[in-house]
């Protein structure tokens, strides 16, 4: 930083869990203060644009609610009591916890857990170095993404598609199961320009009336979980009308007479009867799609938050291979980029000091692991450190999750930018900066480059950065790692050159790194990364999850979901809110005006049935729990189908937990993930 007072704009990254990964222009007031947040042109993705919760960033970074220093636990566990204490105290009492647990039952009883508060390359993932040096238990990340990733794998072989900028060159983008309007601002203004240069047309799929329905020139809003099916109707239409791209199956993909029979028995009306789609819409899309060379399939992940989410996955992703959009520019598909980024992560990560001998955890089965009932084979968790994560609000299954973190034999240490439900039942708080106030890179997962962050502003208060308090507790836990010795900047720097992506120097003054290897299309597609570089419509699902026991060897729509019983005869889903981030955002004062109080949207049908007036006191609830919330009448969805958008607060809930206690923390198939837009409810008025 040049320390000086004068106003200057200082070009940075969003660090947050979206896949736009905005270059960002700060207004930076003082060394202490900024104002306005900006999109930069500086990259083509960005172009220009960022979201209004990221504009509006002085409400959350210099919010009266920031933790500025480290607190210990006066009272009771969960009772909200706290007292300040040090930063050296606070780390040599998270040091002898882990000390202690290890002395008890071994390093595995120690289990640092992160999730996405940053996508920091350190300030994400920094934490694993400690975890691997110390041999404490691994993370098998799974909270958002798990089954959409294993479903486009399946079929590509990689978490990788076209590049994400040619929706620009389309004629038709079918976003599928994503709502971009509220969840990737950039993604829209891209698909604006098609519209504009090119006519094209936006097509959205979706189990309600979303804003991106809104947006869109054709909206299809169809039964939770039923998306294969109508995506099976499609290509066997296809079929039926000569609109497959018969050499590009038979050169790029394992398409065999089998896969054709199985295919074409779906017919439009069976769909119809599944999705809830008219017939007639089905066969409008499948004509469109099939007809238009140039077609972009866009997916989201909203679809694959289901038990049968990566089955599904795959039989959407098929779309693009039997009519061969791939090798046309403006075609293709995308769904996020994972792999390929090409990144030597081990000096930042630690990943070369991986032993598979110690367990891995999962992430979003938090409450089942701290019961002991998901803790493969070895110890009870007995000491924690949580980056990033609020966790007693976005896993499933809150009430196990609240359970686990409040048992008096574990040790929480909470690192966090507010005082979160997590943070409040842990014994230690630790006060972290925000990517204003600390150096790092980031993946752009909707999009193709590393984007790149230096600090903007001094710390506030006492805050730290989370490879600050890595660095601290490896020294006194006798951790050994070069990385540990060095600053962000060294790390970032030392990573950059050994992966040969150039120097933190260059990276900054330019802003990005293109950087994940996107598959080719057009002229240039060279097929997909598949062993035998071809697209398979037969997947291979053991290979990639230990859950894929009954999974469907062809695409299918695969009937495993929670499904409505008498007792829970709705279906609901829990999709994003525009003005939250997960629950980030939902501090901040613009934000939680524009969202207003939970609200459950429900069909007017199902409303007057009932006897349910809008806004109305409702409760909804399963064998896991139940809430009180707002009813809010809505003629975007199906009968039977009920919405609730964001992670609003528990505490606006007057039973004090939020939406996630009726989630179900069951594994979805075949890696892992949550099921978090697959829940049976009933619905009484309250
Ligand atoms: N404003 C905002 N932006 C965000 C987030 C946020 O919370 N708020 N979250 C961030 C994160 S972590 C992620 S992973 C991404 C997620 O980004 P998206 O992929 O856009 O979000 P999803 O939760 O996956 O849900 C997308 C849509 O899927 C729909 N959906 C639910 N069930 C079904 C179904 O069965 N079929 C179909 N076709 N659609 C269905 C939902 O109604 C929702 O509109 O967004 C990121 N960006
Ligand atoms: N019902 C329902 N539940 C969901 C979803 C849904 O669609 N519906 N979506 C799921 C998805 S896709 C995801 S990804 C998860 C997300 O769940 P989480 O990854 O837990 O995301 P957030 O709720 O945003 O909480 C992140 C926390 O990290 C903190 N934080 C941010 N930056 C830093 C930092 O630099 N250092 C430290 N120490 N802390 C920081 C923030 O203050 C915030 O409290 O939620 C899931 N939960
Ligand atoms: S939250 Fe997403 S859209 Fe908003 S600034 Fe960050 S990356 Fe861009
Ligand atoms: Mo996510």
């Amino acid at each position: 930083m040049d320390g000086s007072l004068a106003p200057r704009i200082v070009r940075t990254a969003c660090p947050h869990d979206c896949p736009s990964a905005c270059v960002l222009e700060v207004e930076r007031l003082s060394p202490t203060r900024i104002g306005r947040v900006r999109g930069s042109a500086a990259y083509d993705y960005t172009a220009g644009t960022c979201c209004a919760k990221v504009a509006r960033y002085a409400e959350r970074v210099h919010h009266p609610g920031r933790l500025t220093q480290p607190l210990q636990r006066v009272g009771p566990k969960g009772s909200g009591q706290f007292a300040p204490i040090g930063w050296d105290a606070a780390l040599d009492r998270i040091a002898e916890a882990f000390r202690a647990a290890t002395a008890r039952h071994g390093p595995e009883a120690v289990w640092p857990y992160h999730s996405g508060g940053t996508l920091g390359v350190l300030g994400r993932w920094g934490l694993d170095r400690l975890r691997h040096v110390m041999g404490y238990s691994r993370q098998k990340s799974t909270i958002c993404i798990t089954p959409a990733e294993m479903g486009w794998k399946a079929g590509h072989g990689a978490a990788r598609g076209a590049d994400p900028r040619g929706v620009a060159e389309a004629d038709v983008i079918l976003m599928w199961g994503g709502n971009p309007v509220s969840t990737q601002v950039n993604l829209m203004a891209h698909i604006q320009r098609a519209r504009k240069r090119r006519g094209a047309k936006l097509v959205v799929v979706d189990a309600y009336r979303s804003p991106s329905i809104e947006a869109a020139d054709i909206g299809l809003i169809l039964r939770p979980g039923t998306d294969a099916a109508l995506a099976l109707a499609m290509m066997a239409v296809a079929l039926e009308e000569g609109a497959a791209d018969r050499a590009f199956l038979a050169a790029h993909t394992d398409w065999d007479a089998a896969v054709e029979a199985h295919i074409r028995r779906h017919t439009p009306a069976w769909a119809a009867e599944v999705t809830g789609v008219p017939e007639a819409d089905i066969l409008a899309l499948a004509r469109l799609y099939a007809g238009t060379k140039r077609c972009f399939l866009r997916a989201g992940v909203g679809f694959t938050r289901a038990r049968n989410g990566a089955a599904t996955m795959h039989a959407v992703s098929c779309l693009a291979a039997l009519t061969g959009s791939w090798l046309h520019q403006g075609g293709g598909g995308f769904f996020y980029a994972l792999d390929g980024w090409g990144l030597d992560t081990r000096l930042a990560w630690g990943s070369d000091l991986i032993d598979p001998k110690i367990r891995v955890l999962d992430q979003s089965r938090i409450g089942a692991v701290l019961a002991g009932e998901a803790l493969a084979g070895g110890p009870p968790v007995a000491a924690m450190l949580i980056q990033n994560a609020n966790s007693a609000e976005v896993a499933p299954d809150s009430h196990a999750v609240r359970r686990g973190l409040l048992r008096e034999d574990l040790f929480v240490a909470v690192h966090e930018h507010f005082m979160t439900p997590t943070a409040a039942l842990a014994d230690i708080v630790l006060p972290a900066t925000t990517f204003l106030e600390h150096d790092d890179l980031y993946l752009g997962l909707g999009h193709t480059a590393l984007t790149v962050g230096p600090r903007v502003i001094e710390p506030v208060g006492e805050a730290r950065s989370n490879h600050a308090v890595v660095c601290a507790l490896a020294a006194r836990l006798g951790a050994e790692h070069p990385g540990f010795g060095m600053t962000e900047v060294e790390v970032l720097d030392a990573t950059l050159r050994s992966s040969g992506k150039g120097s933190w120097a260059a990276a900054t003054a330019a802003g990005f790194i293109p950087a994940a290897n996107e598959i080719a299309v057009g002229e240039a597609f060279a097929g997909f990364p598949q062993p035998d570089g071809r697209f398979r419509f037969k997947p291979d699902w053991p290979a990639l999850g230990p859950y894929a026991a009954g999974m469907p060897g062809l695409p299918s729509y695969w009937l495993n979901l929670e499904e409505a019983a008498e007792a829970t005869p709705f279906r609901l889903i829990t999709p994003p809110a525009r003005s939250f981030l997960n629950t980030s955002f939902t501090e901040t004062p613009g934000s939680r005006s524009r969202e207003g109080g939970p609200a459950l949207r429900l069909h007017p049908a199902d409303a007057d049935r009932l006897g349910i007036a809008d806004g109305a006191r409702v409760r909804i609830g399963n064998a896991r729990g139940a809430l009180t919330l707002t009813a809010m009448r809505f003629d975007g969805l199906l009968t039977g189908v009920l919405a609730v958008e964001g992670i609003s607060p528990s505490a606006d809930f007057p039973e004090g937990i939020g939406i996630n206690a009726l989630v179900g923390a069951d594994p979805v198939a075949p890696a892992g993930g949550v099921a978090f837009h697959d829940i049976a409810v009933w619905l009484r008025p309250a």
